[in-house]
């Protein structure tokens, strides 16, 4: 990718009205995007906002904006994928990795409970000392935006790990990745908001990508995205971190954590 100019592009899509007029959301995107590569880029999140199995748009947004810091280079987390057998298992399997990061029991417990009352688009910060939700955003969340992973070294990645090369492991890992390099998160824990797709995962430095194959019933359109951070009086950085800081997924293989 040529480095010289490089724009980030998002899309956003929802249903009846935009999301700040209460519109349902159906899809977001982000992908960082070379200026001679920005009609494919500009392409490929639009096909993304229209065939989505929440629902076709009334109301979408594609939004090019130049980026002006370095891009930084991040290699991948490790993946693991666990099989489970029902939602049951999966739910208490992703319990016991979130511990496994350094998550006490109380916290996730509170966490849990918190959970149906989240009907935020983006994502929710939770701090580790108090379960609380510090992040400030209401129903809007935060945003991780700025990062990406291109094609041919994830596929390249991908196939060195007998791992799906679908889409949505690489925006998933990508994201995943970005959170947890920043020094106050200790773990993410996810699922879907899309009905037909119920793995998720729980992310940390040490414990790498877990990803869980069931962690929803099919049809359910609730998902979850938490970051569980330590460090409440840095939460503006670490915000401005996740929706500001360019960062390029890159794996190299000699620096591979397996
Ligand atoms: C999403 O689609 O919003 C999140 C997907 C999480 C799981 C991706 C995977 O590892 O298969
Ligand atoms: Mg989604």
């Amino acid at each position: 990718m040529d480095q010289s100019k490089i724009y980030s592009v998002r899309m956003r899509a929802s249903e009846k009205e935009s999301h700040e007029n209460g519109g349902k959301h159906i899809s977001g995107g982000e992908l960082l995007s070379s200026y001679n590569d920005l009609p494919m880029s500009v392409n490929t999140l639009l096909e993304k906002a229209l065939n989505h199995s929440r629902g076709k748009p009334d109301f979408f947004q594609i939004q090019c904006e130049i980026v002006n810091q370095p891009i930084k280079r991040v290699n991948p987390l490790t993946v693991q994928t666990n099989e489970v057998t029902t939602v049951k298992e999966g739910q208490e399997l992703a319990r016991t990795l979130l511990k496994k990061t350094g998550v006490s029991e109380d916290i996730i417990e509170k966490a849990y409970k918190q959970i149906p009352e989240y009907a935020v688009r983006g994502a929710i910060i939770i701090d580790i000392h108090t379960g609380e939700r510090i992040d400030g955003r209401s129903d809007k969340g935060v945003r991780v935006s700025r990062m990406d992973w291109q094609t041919e070294n994830f596929e390249k990645w991908a196939e060195s790990k007998t791992v799906p090369a679908n889409p949505r492991l690489k925006e998933a890992l990508a994201l995943a990745t970005k959170v947890c390099h920043h020094e106050s998160t200790i773990a993410e824990l996810c699922w879907s908001d899309d009905p037909e797709y119920i793995t998720g995962y729980v992310a940390g430095k040490h414990i790498g990508y877990q990803r869980i194959t069931q962690l929803k019933h099919y049809g359910d359109e609730r998902g979850c995205r938490i970051f569980f951070v330590d460090a409440l009086s840095t939460i503006d950085t670490n915000i401005t971190y996740l929706e500001e800081q360019p960062i390029m997924v890159q794996w190299e293989e000699d620096h591979d954590g397996r």
